[in-house]
């Protein structure tokens, strides 16, 4: 830095000095102000208002840095509040970047969920049916349904309440439930799969779409059939539409994704099964519980008889099991951002 003892004294002015000294004082009381502000207000993202204070703070270093130049004053004071202004920016940045998500988007999750809610309702309407099961064997050609064990009775019992019409058809050739034109192996979907089978039909490929069920009643999966169409009862974006599995039926990321298919969650589905039970198993490879009320009363959180888990920013699923409004704070941390169909905030407690 320039010292002062050093300038000619003809190049300098006791007006400029003070300014120069004004100037490189405000350029350090303001990113001090933006970080204090920021730090008290630590849980907002945006940190706009600190911000701007710490851009005002970066402007008074710029004047009063060419203020010295010009005049030959001391810098100092003006340098310090440069590196003070340049570093809060920078932390607010960071602190912006590490919270991609905002209130929005929790809205937005929480939105989708009641839609879901109003879509499972509709689609019960539709097909009169008490429940919307959470787990499935979908079997194209009757034959390979084999009716051993109560997943596969129930699955058949199940779609033909749904499509009473389809026995022959199903018996003699095949429903082509994953739409891709040919008898394909009978798969088991599990609860978020369940979630987009029942509620957007046959899956569509390229680009990832639901075709609703066909208005055929002999065949629900005839794609040249379109008029009566059933469903689909929520409107799926197609960017959001996944295959994780590779077995042809699609789950529906939430609005958390990131487009990494390694971290990103559909949203996870719970329903009852023909015995009127949760089943805890259901959205096992997805790596999600459903919660529970009580240990020794087995009562699962009820919401019109199924359980929606959105995994939340972090994209994991909390432990799922014990959880009420009082014990939300105790929730594991995975949990803690996740949102669901039985509770009005994030299920740690917050808003
Ligand atoms: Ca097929
Ligand atoms: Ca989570």
């Amino acid at each position: 830095m320039i010292a002062k003892e050093i300038v000619p004294s003809t190049f300098q002015s006791k007006s400029s000095n003070t300014v120069g000294s004004v100037l490189g004082w405000v350029s350090i009381a303001l990113p001090v102000a933006a970080i204090t502000w920021a730090v008290v207000d630590w849980g907002s993202k945006h940190h706009t208002a600190p911000s701007v204070l710490a851009g005002l703070g970066l402007l008074a270093s710029l004047c009063g840095l060419m203020t010295a130049a010009v005049y030959k004053s001391r810098a100092s004071r003006s340098v310090i509040g440069m590196v003070l202004s340049l570093t809060a920016l920078v932390g607010f940045g960071v602190h912006y970047g590490s919270q991609p998500f905002d209130d929005s988007t929790r809205s937005k999750t929480f939105a989708e969920i009641r839609d879901f809610e109003a879509a499972l309702q509709a689609f019960q309407t539709d097909f009169k049916v008490a429940y919307i099961p959470s787990k499935i064997m979908l079997c194209e050609r009757l034959g390979d349904n084999g009716g051993n064990g109560p997943l596969a009775a129930d699955s058949k019992a199940y779609l033909l309440s749904l499509f009473p019409r389809i026995a022959e058809k199903w018996q003699t050739e095949f429903i082509d439930w994953n739409g891709d034109g040919k008898p394909s192996p009978p798969v088991v979907l599990e609860g978020d799969q369940c979630l987009v089978f029942f509620l957007g039909g046959i899956p569509l490929k390229n680009p990832p779409g639901c075709f609703g069920f066909s208005g055929d009643g002999k065949n629900p999966a005839n794609l040249a059939m379109t008029k009566e169409r059933k469903g689909p009862f929520f409107d799926f974006r197609s960017d959001r539409l996944r295959d994780r599995s590779g077995n042809g039926f699609w789950s529906y990321n939430d609005p958390y994704g990131q487009n990494d298919p390694a971290k990103d969650k559909p949203y996870a589905y719970f329903g009852v099964h023909s015995n009127g039970k949760f089943d805890a198993e259901d959205c096992a490879s997805l790596g999600a519980k459903p919660y529970i009320l009580g240990e020794n009363l087995p009562r699962f959180h009820m919401s019109r008889g199924f359980q929606i888990i959105s995994a939340g920013a972090d994209r994991t699923f909390g432990p799922g099991g014990l959880w009420s409004p009082e014990t939300a704070s105790k929730i594991a941390p995975a949990g803690a951002d996740d949102q669901t169909n039985f509770h009005n905030g994030l299920m740690g407690g917050g808003k």
